[in-house]
């Protein structure tokens, strides 16, 4: 297992490489080029210039969070060839300077969504949210301002500004679009990388769905047991695998997570997890918590638990933390929550490696 952390290069981020150098045992990041316009080649020079300033600070960049997928592969537009071959060269780009995880989502039009990214909790820090009645009440340009105006002036990843104008109208495209057949669209995708992400040995992790169940109408496919199997079987190969987030696949009480990575972390399938944890207020509504077992619905104790016991050797990242001790930054991405919740899940993966 090797823990790590997500940053944001190009100063868009609260968080410095070196303050990820001195979290104990966290030996990397995962992070990205947003600057790049989604569907456009990733270029080496680039790529390096991003891995040379964190391999400068003593961290390897073996992850990336996220190549996002251009919006006209989801829909299953003709102009999906174009954007798969550009997409098919930025694995080519990023496996030649040594990545090995690529993370990526298939959620339509917006990647995940909360009612407020700063709800305060009782002892003074600041979590981000989700109330369902509250974002169906949004329209989508209110609900693209609210998150932003919440962002404190950090990009919010899926979340970028220039898909704002698009967002009415491709909501509006996927009212018509079965799950189903939204399905075959990430079909017509995994079919035509993944032979490349063998020939590269990249780990190929789509994201599940946050949150895992539809709103406004847009189709969820990876968001429990049965839909990720489906993905999996989609292209048998080992690097077609899963992010497992714990806090938007425990978003749905149903979803048994401990189960579930045992099930698929067993098969080789889930090189990267994102661990968190969410406190239910009602069935579909959450707010986000500090990692421990204690903070929230989820046990973290047999989540680590069952990735030990499936002989687990991805990469894990505490995902978001709240706010605490008045930091500012991107919202659920500050330093000190995160760091805290990293110590915590090695404390509970040393325990259990030690007992089992
Ligand atoms: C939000 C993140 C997502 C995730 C993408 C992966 O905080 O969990 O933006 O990185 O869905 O592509």
């Amino acid at each position: 297992m090797k823990m790590i952390f997500r940053w944001f290069p190009n100063g868009d981020d609260s968080v410095q490489l070196h303050h990820i150098k001195q979290i104990p045992g966290v030996t990397g990041v995962a992070t990205a080029l947003p600057h790049i316009p989604v569907g456009d080649v990733w270029p080496t020079g680039q790529i390096l210039a991003v891995r040379d300033q964190i391999t400068s600070a003593g961290l390897e960049m073996e992850v990336i969070e996220s190549v996002n997928i251009h919006e006209d592969i989801k829909k299953g537009l003709p102009s999906r060839d174009l954007y798969i071959s550009n997409y098919i060269t930025t694995m080519k780009n990023l496996h030649e300077v040594g990545i090995r995880c690529i993370c990526y989502n298939f959620m339509p039009v917006m990647d995940w969504i909360r009612s407020d990214l700063a709800e305060p909790l009782p002892d003074g820090s600041t979590a981000m949210s989700y109330r369902h009645d509250k974002i169906l009440m949004l329209d989508p340009h209110t609900m693209a301002h609210s998150m932003i105006n919440g962002s404190n002036q950090f990009s919010l990843p899926g979340w970028e500004p220039e898909r704002f104008s698009a967002m009415a109208e491709d909501i509006e495209f996927y009212r018509n679009v079965s799950v189903d057949e939204y399905f075959e669209n990430i079909a017509y995708f995994i079919r035509s990388v993944m032979p490349f992400a063998d020939e590269y040995e990249i780990d190929f992790a789509v994201h599940s769905d946050d949150p895992p169940w539809p709103i406004f109408g847009l189709p969820k496919i990876i968001n429990n047991a049965s839909s990720i199997r489906r993905f999996l079987s989609l292209h048998p190969s080992k690097h077609n695998g899963i992010a497992f987030c714990t806090g938007s696949l425990g978003a749905d009480s149903a979803n048994d997570l401990p189960n579930m990575i045992r099930e698929f972390a067993s098969a080789g399938r889930i090189p990267f997890a994102h661990l968190r944890n969410v406190k239910h207020t009602s069935p579909t509504d959450f707010h986000e918590t500090a990692h421990l077992s204690g903070c929230g619905d989820l046990d973290m104790f047999e989540i680590v638990k069952a990735l030990i016991d499936s002989g687990f050797d991805g990469y894990i990242r505490p995902d978001h933390g709240r706010m605490i001790w008045d930091e500012t930054g991107r919202p659920g991405y500050g330093l000190y929550d995160r760091a805290l919740g990293s110590n915590y899940l090695q404390g509970l993966w040393e325990a259990v490696k030690k007992m089992s």
